[in-house]
């Protein structure tokens, strides 16, 4: 394993690179955590592991505000994590071993990657959101995110829950973003991953996101959560054939 940073205009993005064993050159695929989420997590290790088991690079980054990445967590927005997720795929396109390239990433990781996708259509051989949140900047119109509802017309400049607290920002970018745009612009392969019991984001939304893509794939894991506590084996799985196939 290879821990380093990557620079966005100033601010490092904590990386860890795993490589399979015995490759000279092989794929790379960037993998990307969640909203309050970081690079050891089980589910995201795990995603690592099942890359490297089949021959794939695995670029694990922590996004603004979250794990051993700069910036503060209240103050990340989905603009810059976009823009962090942009300086990762110049990144990667810099480093020779690399032949092809894949991203994926959980919820609003998941998130991340869908409009990552539309942007960069022609990167990726194919593109893995794992229980993508894409409801947030629906819900961010409807004054709904995290649970505590607001004026949507007049965002409060702190949001709080449990005991972290974030931006009224936050909601304001979230408000601009349109990933079904992003949807109808990648017309590569994805695999969707998602718990139909997941208590954070609606299954429904993988099933329509399958629905709105133009070559997806949904694999759904029978009776899960939002981080897989009870078949995370399967979601593995899933990756893995995937990716053999793709
Ligand atoms: C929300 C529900 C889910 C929300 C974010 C998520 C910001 C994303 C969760 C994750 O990334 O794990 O209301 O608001």
């Amino acid at each position: 394993m290879k821990e380093y940073y990557i620079d966005c205009d100033g601010i490092k993005l904590h990386a860890k690179l795993d490589m399979p064993e015995g490759k000279e050159k092989c794929p790379l695929c960037i993998v990307i955590h969640g909203f309050t989420g970081h690079m050891e997590e089980r589910h995201i290790i795990a995603v690592q592991e099942a890359l490297n088991e089949i021959g794939i690079a695995s670029l694990r980054v922590e996004m603004y505000g979250h794990g051993q990445s700069d910036g503060e967590f209240r103050d990340h927005t989905l603009y810059k994590w976009v823009t962090n997720a942009l300086a990762v795929v110049d990144h990667v396109k810099t480093l020779d071993f690399v032949t092809d390239l894949y991203i994926t990433g959980h919820s609003q990781g998941g998130l991340l990657t869908m409009l990552i996708a539309g942007m960069c259509p022609d990167s990726f051989k194919a593109v893995l959101p794992l229980s993508p949140a894409w409801m947030i900047p629906e819900a961010a119109r409807a004054g709904q995110v995290l649970g505590t509802p607001f004026d949507p017309m007049h965002i409060p400049e702190m949001l709080s829950f449990g005991d972290r607290e974030l931006r009224g920002n936050y909601v304001r970018v979230a408000q601009t973003i349109h990933p079904e745009e992003e949807i109808a612009r990648y017309r590569g392969p994805v695999l969707i991953v998602h718990g139909d019991k997941d208590e954070a984001v609606p299954y429904a939304y993988a099933v329509k996101a399958a629905e709105l893509y133009a070559d997806a794939h949904l694999v759904t894991i029978p009776g899960d959560t939002h981080c897989y506590d009870h078949h995370l084996e399967m979601v593995t799985e899933a990756v893995k054939e995937y990716l053999k196939k793709h």
